[in-house]
C-alpha cells in the first residue's frame, strides 16, 4: 500500500481496521468522521482530521481510502459512502489481517476487508466493499455480493451465495448451497437451511421470516 490512507469513520470498526493498517505499515494520513467534535482527537496516534469534506482536499490519484463504517443491521451507510467516493474518482484499498487464511483461488474485488482469523476456501468470489469480519468461514465456491457484511463468527458452507447489501449477523450459519438474496438481514445465531428472498429478514433455528 504505497499511497497515504484516509479511513472514513472513527467508530468501533475503524479501531479494528487501524490494527490491520498499522501492522501492515500503511502510511496513515488520518480518519474522517461526521461527528466534528472528534476533530483534533487521535486513535492509536492517528489523527481525526475532520469530516468527509477533508477528503476533497486531496487529489484522488494521491490518496487511497478505507471504509471504516461497519453495520449492525443495515449496510446502507457503508454502501453509500463507498459509492459516493468511487463516483468521485477515489479508490478503496483492500484491508486484510495477516492471520486470515485465503486460498490463492479466491477472487477479491476492490475495498474488501478481511479481519483476523477469517478463512476463505477455494474459488470463493468476494465483490466490492465486502466486510468479512473476525473469524468468519467462507467455504468453497461461495459468492458474496457487493457491500455485504458477514459479522464475526459467520459460517458459510460450500457454494452459498449472498446477494448485495445483505447483513449476516454474528455467529449465523448457512448450510451448503443456500442462496440468500440482496438486502437480506439474517439475525445473529440463525441457522439458514432454505433460500432467502431479496429483502427478507430471517431469524432462529432453523431460520424463518420475521417482520421487523
Ligand atoms: O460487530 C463488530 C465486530 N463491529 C461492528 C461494526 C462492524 O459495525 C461495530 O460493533 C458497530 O456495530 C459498527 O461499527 P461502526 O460502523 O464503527 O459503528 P460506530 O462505532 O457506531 O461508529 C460509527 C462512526 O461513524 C461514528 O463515529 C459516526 O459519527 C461516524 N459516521 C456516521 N456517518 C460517519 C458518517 N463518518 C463519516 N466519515 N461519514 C459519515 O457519513
Amino acid at each position: 500500500m504505497n499511497r497515504p490512507v484516509i479511513v472514513i469513520g472513527a467508530g468501533g470498526h475503524s479501531h479494528v481496521l487501524l490494527d490491520v493498517l498499522l501492522v501492515s505499515g500503511a502510511q496513515l494520513l488520518g480518519l474522517v468522521d461526521a461527528n466534528t467534535d472528534l476533530a483534533g482527537e487521535a486513535i492509536r496516534g492517528v489523527p481525526i482530521l475532520g469530516d468527509d469534506g477533508i477528503i476533497y482536499g486531496y487529489d484522488p490519484d494521491n490518496i487511497v481510502l478505507v471504509n471504516g463504517i461497519g453495520s449492525s443491521r443495515s449496510t446502507d451507510l457503508r454502501r453509500s459512502l463507498y459509492d459516493r467516493f468511487v463516483s468521485e474518482g477515489y479508490r478503496f484499498v483492500n484491508t486484510i489481517h495477516p492471520s486470515a487464511v485465503i486460498s490463492s483461488t479466491v477472487g477479491l474485488k476492490a475495498g474488501v476487508q478481511i479481519m483476523a482469523g477469517a478463512i476463505l476456501q477455494p474459488n470463493a468470489l468476494i465483490e466490492e466493499n465486502v466486510l468479512v469480519n473476525t473469524g468468519v468461514i467462507i467455504d468453497h465456491d461461495c459468492r458474496i455480493g457487493a457491500h455485504v457484511h458477514l459479522a464475526p463468527g459467520v459460517t458459510l458452507s460450500g457454494s452459498v451465495s449472498v446477494g448485495a447489501r445483505s447483513h449476516i449477523g454474528t455467529g449465523a450459519v448457512v448450510v451448503q448451497g443456500v442462496q440468500i438474496g440482496s438486502g437480506v438481514l439474517v439475525a445473529a445465531g440463525a441457522v439458514v437451511v432454505h433460500d432467502v428472498r431479496d429483502g427478507q429478514h430471517v431469524m432462529g433455528v432453523p431460520a424463518r421470516e420475521v417482520v421487523l
